[in-house]
């Protein structure tokens, strides 16, 4: 198939577009490495240095032979996206063309604005792209779990039936995200459900809980290949931040009572999750939605598990509650349903001491070059 990987630079796009192309799909990354500039200036990079995406397809196709062709540009232009899809003649787009840091959205006005604009006009572009150009065309776009927020009540796969005065029809889930970013991830579901509806677009949106890990098994033929890899406050996610916290001797940054539940997946799971959606698209004038983790932790219960995983490694780990920077329940029902990617036939890669300890390994060689100034968190979301 042709695959196009919007956001093909991020520490989703790029592992996702070589896991295609080792399928032996012809897949094309865009990217206008926002996410590096964001980083740079919000001083957030990641854990080591990642070659541009000129460079990483090139190391790629000298260890596997497979070509990934390389696009530079920007998503929220719609003359660009444009001529990319008229020239490339996708028959799946995953879209990963996001600025997808939460606290980065919370962070001042020029931050939001940016997340917004962005956020939007990239799926706006991709939507008319696509209705124009190549309507047959499989949309596979990354939303998260977020959109939900955590309800008191249990959370279904993207749709709810509702029973009302004697009547009954099905509506999108009610969304109430808790930032700005995860914000426009509910902005975006009503754009391409409206599209879907009155357009006849194919559709699959993914629902996914935060990810961690550093290795698949094709950044494994190369460490150059390594997805980025954030431990800060703005771009590292929970799991990640705390196994480098570990490694570099701090204790780790419970926000607040700690009790909040997500649903996590690692990366090899995101990988698995896109091949099943890409497999199994639905219907023209569908919107599918799935609900992309595989097992529901709280962030006690993830310092637990990094700190006996540390303990086995000879490492001792602290944990230390500190006040929570976002405005977020820290005790809450959370009863998400998963199925979806079960019953396509999902084998999870579950969380594990053994899993961190294969983390704590990769990250030991670049224990000194931890700035553990990036760690403690920068934004305040109640400001
Ligand atoms: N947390 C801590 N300590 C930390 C960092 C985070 O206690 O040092 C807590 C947060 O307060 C939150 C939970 O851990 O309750 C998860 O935080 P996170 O930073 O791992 O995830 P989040 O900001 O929600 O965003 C990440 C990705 C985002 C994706 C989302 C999925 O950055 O792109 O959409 O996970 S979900 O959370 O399900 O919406």
């Amino acid at each position: 198939m042709r695959i196009l990987v919007l956001g093909g630079d991020g520490y989703l796009g790029w592992p996702v577009a070589m896991h295609f192309s080792a399928k032996g799909n012809n897949v094309c990354v865009v990217d206008n490495y926002l996410r590096r500039k964001i980083c740079k200036e919000t001083d957030s990079e990641p854990l080591f240095k990642v070659p541009d995406l000129n460079e990483r397809a090139s190391i790629y196709e000298q260890v596997s032979g497979n070509r990934i062709n390389v696009n530079i540009g920007d998503c929220s232009d719609y003359h660009f996206l444009v001529n990319l899809i008229k020239n490339f003649k996708p028959e799946v787009i995953i879209h990963f063309a996001e600025q997808p840091s939460a606290p980065y959205s919370m962070r001042n006005y020029s931050s939001a604005y940016l997340t917004f604009k962005n956020n939007l006009e990239t799926t706006f572009n991709l939507i008319w792209a696509v209705k124009e150009l190549a309507p047959r065309c499989h949309i596979v776009k990354l939303g998260t779990m977020g959109e939900y927020g955590t309800p008191n009540i249990d959370i279904e796969e993207g749709w709810l039936n509702i029973h009302h005065n004697g009547r009954n029809d099905t509506f999108l889930y009610p969304r109430q995200a808790g930032s700005l970013y995860h914000t426009t991830k509910v902005l975006d579901t009503d754009l391409l459900w409206f599209y879907v509806r009155t357009s006849n677009l194919c559709v699959t949106d993914l629902m996914q809980g935060p990810v961690y890990g550093l290795s698949t098994k094709e950044s494994d033929l190369d460490f150059k290949l390594s997805p980025f890899f954030n431990y800060d406050d703005i771009f590292g996610t929970v799991v990640n931040r705390f196994v480098t916290q570990a490694v570099a001797g701090i204790p780790l940054t419970i926000y607040g009572k700690g009790e909040q539940i997500r649903g996590y997946l690692n990366i090899k799971d995101t990988l698995q999750c896109i091949e099943l959606a890409v497999e199994n698209p639905p219907i023209l004038g569908e919107l599918r939605v799935l609900n992309q983790f595989t097992e529901k932790f709280s962030v006690n219960e993830i310092a637990k598990i990094v700190k006996n995983s540390g303990a086995e490694l000879g490492i001792d780990v602290k944990i230390e509650a500190i006040n929570n920077p976002r405005q977020e329940k820290e005790e809450h029902y959370y009863n998400p349903r998963h199925s979806g990617f079960a019953d396509l036939g999902l084998k999870p890669h579950l969380l594990s001491n053994e899993v961190i300890k294969g983390m704590m390994n990769m990250i030991m060689p670049f224990k000194k070059e931890i700035d553990i100034k990036k760690v403690m968190p920068r934004v305040n979301w109640k400001n």
